[in-house]
């Protein structure tokens, strides 16, 4: 068996007003209970240090509060001083970290580029070892103009994501795993006993069957993924449907749960799926932080909307089945009849 510990933290609302360094302290609490409970890896949420700031339209004002800046010339987000005490609490308890945030990525030309992003910190290499750019971005370019539409304007603030689904291994999450050096490079070929395989994604990444494929064909074998989703469906124009609240929610809930059991299932990896729930000045965000087996199972489930430690110890070896099954991708895939997906 390869066991390792691993730690939901979902917070639950963070308002226009709340300051950057109150909500750090909130996370830092999460972090503290997580390694005082065992956990070797704590998942945050997406966008975890601000408010959900693409549900509103900004004009003319300086949007530098919410982006964590990377500059190659100054070092990138672990230089940040909004981020680096979660880094180095992490380092000092023996934790590892992943995290989203708003990356306005400094260019050659002074100019900037802003993605939605998420990076995994590792407390044996005190390092980051894993970098993800949100690809798919929901919502619009240009607010909604019909009365009572509901903005999601991540396609304003952001760009797609430019460096695809890489995996990469965490060195040290599971004890006793054989190093790099001694295990096969080439992760597609991980003989399931060398440093756990990693995946991240972020909130509407989840939905798709292709992002976690790309993962799933390098041998991840744990999938995170932080989220802030509204508690209500929408249609394309951005109303709300004629549902009850609760209905809603329910459906949301639904699709959320289908997304992350399924693709767990189908690429026979754990998944660590975490919130940012609540009402956030008043536009509620869905909950339902889970863990989920590589059989498809929910491990463990959030009980509230606040911030909220979801803690589950896993066995990596209960990947092994289904990869070497149902799911030997190697011996049962069949290639040639998939391009149509990447012609249209
Ligand atoms: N943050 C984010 O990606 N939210 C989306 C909402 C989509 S609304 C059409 C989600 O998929 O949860």
């Amino acid at each position: 068996s390869r066991l390792v510990t691993v730690a939901a933290c979902q917070l639950g609302p963070v308002h226009l007003a709340d300051s950057r360094r109150d909500v750090l302290k909130r996370m830092l609490s999460l972090l503290e209970q997580a390694a005082q409970q065992g956990a070797k890896l704590a998942v945050f949420p997406e966008l975890a240090f601000t408010t959900f700031f693409p549900r509103y339209l900004f004009e003319g004002i300086d949007l530098d509060q919410y982006f964590d800046v990377e500059d190659p010339s100054k070092g990138g987000i672990e230089q940040s001083p909004n981020v680096k005490p979660l880094f180095d609490r992490a380092s000092a308890l023996g934790i590892d970290v992943y995290v989203g945030y708003a990356e306005r990525s400094i260019q050659k030309d002074g100019t900037h580029i802003d993605y939605n992003s998420s990076v995994y910190y590792s407390a044996d290499a005190n390092k980051i070892v894993g970098k993800y750019r949100k690809v798919h971005l929901p919502g619009t370019v240009e607010p909604r103009t019909e009365p009572g539409a509901v903005q999601q304007l991540e396609k304003r603030y952001f760009r797609p994501g430019d460096l695809g689904f890489p995996a990469f291994r965490a060195p040290g999450l599971v004890e006793g795993a054989l190093k790099k050096s001694t295990d096969l490079d080439n992760v597609t070929q991980s003989t399931g006993k060398g440093d756990p395989i990693i995946g991240m994604l972020i909130c509407n990444d989840r939905r798709w069957a292709e992002a976690w494929r790309v993962y799933g064909l390098q041998g991840m074998e744990i999938l995170c993924c932080g989220y802030n989703t509204t508690a209500f469906p929408t249609t394309a124009a951005g109303h709300q449907l004629d549902l009850t609240p609760e209905a809603a929610e329910e459906m949301v809930m639904l699709h959320h749960k289908l997304s992350c059991q399924g693709n767990s299932y189908m690429n026979a990896c754990f998944s660590i799926n975490v919130a940012k729930t609540g009402a956030e000045d008043g536009n509620p965000l869905v909950g339902g932080t889970i863990i989920v087996h590589p059989l498809g199972h929910i491990i463990k489930e959030a009980q509230t909307k606040e911030d909220e430690l979801v803690l589950a110890t896993i066995d990596l070896a209960d990947c092994h089945r289904p990869k070497s099954t149902v799911f030997a991708f190697e011996k049962h895939r069949r290639p040639e009849h998939y391009h149509p997906i990447l012609d249209r």
